[in-house]
């Protein structure tokens, strides 16, 4: 098993905690401590339940000693696929307890992203709920389990059929081991898949608690703030900036959205007077549109905060009329840096900026194709180092070849400009994914599959923009001669691939070839970016 190691250089390490971002707290360490602090106080409320931080601390130990009942080892990893429900956090501290490694797989992923997170992560046991959202996990676990021998442990949350209900676990308490080291990875969070698969992100107590902290004093997090988590609570931005784990330092309450829409989140936010949360653009744009004409009061709401992908300044300005609150842009990555407005920021740089990092050490470089740095103000790839963002990805060679510099900084793959504030504008993006609605969808992964279907010769797959989403996918397709694949078909196959339901193209155009130029063939890249000119230009003409 390759070991789980995340390394900064001796250097940087000293200077990150001579400066007081690494402190040596656990999450374990973190959630005892609160629960001695405020036993009674509420601190996750979703469905029928509502949990103080005691309630929370019990049943953590709980889980941690009963995995460990079942033969899971400190070390091992657990692939934990959860809808926002409050067994989220008793199984993510539980795993922190117990010196388990979560590896966060969100609830839309399916069997073909998480066998390969499993098999990434050399995971050995599997998380879920029975069903969510019309979907029986259970299945999936099943066909996890042929596929991977080396998951010996299912837990599901709910009816657990043949597998290990959460609620049933050995309840023998035996002896918890000592809490982690803070600079032992803690997790693994997903990447946004930018080129082929999803890649591993090892996170460190140290680290995240860093970042953590941070998001909380930024976004001003303290015992009366109320955040609801609308977006899956297993992502990034949810999840840390501040997000739940945020709102739990700072002792504030959780409350889970089983769905994002309005019709779900409006009458939470009324009855549980909620007062901050984060949504993606378009869900933003959603929220708005519904405040006209939805009955709930959600003035609680102090501050909405907008971010996983570019909110276009024209909307960005509507939010406080429209909402009756206070937009904060948060421009972040599950690598590291995170990037806010902040909250006594003047509006243009709230309406017109991503904002600015989290920490003094994040160290930001603009550059251009060779790596120098571009004029001041000028758009270039961003690059960026610091105390929170990774030096590599978990098992994975030849991504981080791509993805580091010699240096340790790590490639975004944004383009962006910096204002002389210091503050970042997302201009664009160098890497071929999708940011469908905050979903990054890797071209190379979608094309793969559809070259597997025996119709098609060839796949290119496009972002093109869209008034809903942001971006949406669009692939196009050459047909093997003789073969006359129906656009719908290839959607179904898709479908039956067993990936994630955003991953199915938005649109397929099937088109006779591919322009090459008089040189010869063109790089994948670049026929992306002509499909999608000659497309948008077809498309404005007709
Ligand atoms: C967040 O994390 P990921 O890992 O799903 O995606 C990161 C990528 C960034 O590299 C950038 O391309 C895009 O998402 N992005 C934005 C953005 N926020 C993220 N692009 C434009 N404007 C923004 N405000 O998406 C994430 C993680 C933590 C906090 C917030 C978002």
């Amino acid at each position: 098993m390759k070991p789980l190691e995340q390394i900064w250089p001796d250097n940087l390490a000293a200077r990150y905690r001579t400066a007081g971002y690494w402190t040596g707290e656990t999450f374990s360490h973190m959630l005892r401590e609160r629960a001695a602090r405020w036993p009674d106080r509420v601190a996750v409320v979703g469905g029928e339940e509502r949990w103080t931080y005691g309630d929370l601390l019990a049943r953590a130990e709980r889980i941690a000693a009963g995995l460990l009942a079942l033969g899971l080892r400190p070390g091992d990893r657990v692939v934990v696929q959860l809808p926002n429900i409050p067994e989220f956090f008793a199984v993510i501290f539980g795993l922190f307890r117990a010196r388990l490694i979560p590896v966060y797989a969100l609830p839309a992923h399916r069997l073909t992203e998480i066998t390969h997170f499993a098999r990434k992560a050399e995971a050995a046991a599997y998380v879920c709920a029975e069903s969510f959202g019309g979907f029986d996990y259970r299945g999936l676990a099943r066909e996890l389990c042929a596929a991977l021998p080396a998951i010996r442990h299912v837990v599901v949350v709910g009816d657990a059929a043949e597998f290990t209900p959460l609620a049933g676990l050995p309840a023998d308490a035996g002896r918890l081991p000592p809490d982690a080291a803070p600079s032992d990875v803690a997790f693994l969070q997903i990447s946004g898949g930018s080129t082929g698969l999803s890649k591993l992100i090892p996170r460190t107590h140290d680290d995240y608690l860093y970042s953590v902290r941070e998001s909380a004093r930024i976004c001003r997090l303290d015992e009366n703030s109320v955040y609801l988590a609308a977006l899956p609570v297993a992502h990034n931005f949810p999840m840390s900036s501040p997000g739940v784990l945020g709102a739990l330092w700072a002792g504030s309450r959780i409350v889970l959205a089983p769905a994002p829409g309005p019709e779900v989140a409006f009458p939470l936010i009324a009855r549980e007077k909620v007062t901050i949360t984060g949504l993606v653009p378009p869900l933003a744009l959603l929220w708005m549109q519904a405040a006209k004409s939805r009955p709930e009061d959600i003035s609680s709401l102090e501050i909405l905060q907008v971010g996983g992908a570019k909110f276009m300044p024209e909307a960005a300005r509507r939010v406080r009329a429209e909402l009756g609150c206070q937009l904060q842009q948060v421009f972040g990555m599950a690598e590291g840096l995170v990037n806010y407005t902040r909250l006594d920021d003047p509006d243009s740089l709230v309406v017109e900026t991503q904002g600015r990092p989290i920490s003094p050490d994040d160290e930001i470089r603009i550059v251009d194709e060779a790596d120098n740095p571009v004029p001041e103000g000028e758009p270039g790839h961003l690059l960026t180092r610091g105390p929170y963002t990774i030096r590599a990805y978990h098992n994975d060679d030849q991504a981080n070849l791509r993805a580091f510099t010699t240096d340790g900084f790590y490639r975004t793959g944004d383009v962006v400009k910096r204002t002389p504030e210091g503050y970042l504008v997302v201009q664009g993006r160098a890497t071929d994914h999708i940011n469908r609605a905050g979903e990054k969808i890797s071209a190379e992964e979608i094309e793969d599959h559809l070259l597997a279907h025996p119709d098609v010769f060839d796949a290119v797959v496009v972002s093109i923009p869209d008034p809903a989403l942001g971006e949406r996918s669009c692939a196009f397709v050459i047909a093997h001669a003789g073969a006359e694949p129906r656009p719908a078909t290839l959607k179904g196959w898709m479908r039956q691939r067993d990936v994630a339901a955003f991953k199915v193209p938005d649109q397929i155009v099937l088109v006779p070839g591919f322009e090459t130029t008089a040189v010869g063939k063109i790089s994948r890249k670049q026929l992306r970016a002509r499909l999608r000119e000659t497309f948008l230009a077809e498309q404005e003409t007709a």
